[in-house]
């Protein structure tokens, strides 16, 4: 329960950045702790924006790169 503490926080910030981001937490489905493409396509990411935010071409994007992907809609 601590641990979505921090993502709340998180997820308040990415609200501001882009509205319909929700919580890194809710969109990671099977809570592996990255998102699939499946996964971010139901949080209203596109391939297109997901294939950009995959910095490591893992065809995951993890909390990092899921923040660095939320920083652009500043
Ligand atoms: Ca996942
Ligand atoms: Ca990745």
């Amino acid at each position: 329960m601590y641990r979505v503490i921090p993502a709340l926080l998180l997820s308040l910030i990415a609200v501001t950045a882009f509205a319909a981001a929700p919580a890194f937490d809710k969109i990671d489905a099977n809570k592996d702790g990255a998102l699939s493409v499946k996964e971010a396509a139901s949080a209203g990411i596109s391939k297109k924006m997901f294939t950009s935010a995959d910095l490591d071409h893992d065809q995951k994007l993890n909390m990092d790169e899921y923040k660095a992907l939320m920083a652009q809609f500043k």
